[in-house]
């Protein structure tokens, strides 16, 4: 395909503010752009967060958002209610923590966060979202989002200290039908004319931002690497991202890196990368030669006959030798050592080969979006009851036409089965992609003592968590 290049009118890649605890967040309506925004020290730009393991984050989180909303929620107008969800970090479902249930902000309410990272925290990049159930997809869309940054991942590899480091947050853009300009973002962005996948509706209605931005230029120096934290925080485009003609160095998924059960783990050299909503990869990446001209692209993902469009595109162009006036981070050294959690290999290999302890299906009518037959309320009963301290193998059916993410709140689970074949690289995630018509296998790790109460799983397309694909679990 071939790329035009569009250095003169594009702008080079912004970082977000950062921010360490404590600080205050507000939701507002941004007359500016016509939609609701996160608010922070002035700007319409999340900051992202800071934090170190066994800290905490302390966030006032103010609901400015108008009582009267005119944007869409799941079909009718939205009620602005609003929350924070932590999403991917080892902390306390319950108030004042990672709380969605209980937590809840109408319009003039606050609400305290005082989420408290453990000291064995996986260091990586989680982000924070809000879950206010049937608003978050549309919140999602309007950028209420960032980056968290769970600081100290080079005591597990120590190649990454003294990279430049980019946090770099995907979110995305909508393109209606009758949006004018629409024909000209797809030119900008490079969306092939050809059929991307199976699906039935070809036209797409988002194209990615990359940090607020529609393809910006990303400077690297010629053979320079640098480490890039990318977050998936689009509700609903999935990204296949390949850096054209160089490998991603995978370091860490969701959070977690590779080494975390395995201190023998090395780093995984890829081509490409598959990112559901919501996932994360953290890669070391290498400048092409001096004066050359690469991009970063998502390919064409097939989200199945029902699923939406998701054809592919530039994300951003990375551009060696050119001038870098940004200020970017380099990755401290930290002192202290690596904690490790043990493999349990022998207990892992058993679960594997039982029948499932519990299993996840996913089915949609013209109604809604159920898991086991059940559409999500928020005065329902929890789906089940786990015990902590257990690791328990749970699968994950996919009966329907569309591909759908699985995530669940607070736990990481290994994922070593699609369609019942094991996988060569079983990766820790804390969000997987399941297959239409197809199923995952997965270790769940119950076993963290600060995981208690009642939380959630759910379907990370949100709009389909918010009509309905989503279920109580009661960790006791
Ligand atoms: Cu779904």
């Amino acid at each position: 395909m071939l790329i035009t290049p569009l250095l003169s009118q594009q702008g080079t890649v912004s970082d977000a503010p950062e921010v360490r605890t404590p600080f205050t967040l507000n939701a507002v309506f941004d007359p500016a752009v016509g939609h609701n925004a996160f608010s922070f020290a002035g700007k319409d730009v999340p900051p992202t967060i800071r934090v170190s393991p066994g800290g905490e984050i302390k966030v006032k989180y103010d609901n400015r958002l108008p009582v009267v909303s005119h944007e869409k929620c799941v079909d009718v107008p939205c009620k602005n209610i609003s929350n924070l969800h932590f999403h991917g970090m080892h902390v306390s479902p319950e108030r004042p923590q990672d709380d969605v249930l209980t937590m809840v902000a109408h319009p003039g309410q606050v609400l305290g966060y005082r989420v408290e990272v453990p000291d064995y925290a996986p260091p990586g990049l989680y982000w924070y979202h809000t879950h206010p159930h049937e608003e978050s997809d549309r919140q999602a869309i309007d950028g209420m989002s960032g980056a968290i940054v769970v600081e100290g991942i080079d005591r597990y590899y120590p190649e990454v200290r003294n990279l430049r480091e980019r946090v770099l947050v995907l979110r995305d853009r909508e393109i209606e039908k009758d949006d004018p300009s629409r024909e000209q973002i797809k030119q900008q962005v490079g969306i092939p004319t050809g059929r991307c996948g199976k699906s039935d509706e070809q036209e797409p209605e988002r194209v990615f931002t990359l940090n607020g931005q529609l393809r910006p230029l990303i400077p690297i120096g010629a053979g320079e690497r640098q480490f890039w934290r990318i977050v998936n925080a689009s509700p609903d485009l999935y990204a296949d991202l390949q850096l054209d003609g160089q490998p991603l160095q995978i370091v860490a998924l969701d959070g977690m890196p590779l080494s975390y059960h395995d201190p023998n783990r090395r780093t995984r050299n890829v081509t490409h990368m598959f990112v559901p909503p919501a996932g994360r990869v953290e890669a070391i990446v290498t400048g092409p030669a001096a004066g050359t001209h690469s991009t970063l692209r998502t390919r064409c993902i097939d989200t199945g006959p029902d699923g939406d469009a998701n054809p592919e595109m530039v994300i951003a162009d990375v551009v060696s030798g050119m001038e870098d006036r940004s200020r970017v981070r380099e990755v401290p050294a930290t002192e202290s050592l690596p904690i490790y959690k043990e493999p349990f290999t022998r207990q892992m290999e058993a679960l594997e080969k039982s029948s499932p302890d519990f299993t996840v299906t996913f089915t949609e009518d013209k109604k809604g979006f159920y898991i086991n037959g059940r559409k999500f309320s928020m005065d329902e009963l929890p789906m089940l009851r786990v015990r902590i301290g257990s690791y328990q193998h749970w699968r994950v059916l996919n009966p329907t036409h569309e591909l759908h993410p699985f995530h669940i709140h607070q736990v990481h689970f290994l994922a070593y089965a699609t369609n019942g074949v094991r996988s060569k690289t079983p990766d820790w995630l804390d969000t997987v992609d399941v297959p239409y018509g197809g199923s995952v296998d997965l270790v769940m790790d119950f076993t963290d003592p600060v995981i208690r109460g009642m939380s959630v799983f759910h379907c990370h397309l949100l709009s389909h968590e918010d009509k309905g694909m989503m279920a109580k679990i009661l960790f006791e």
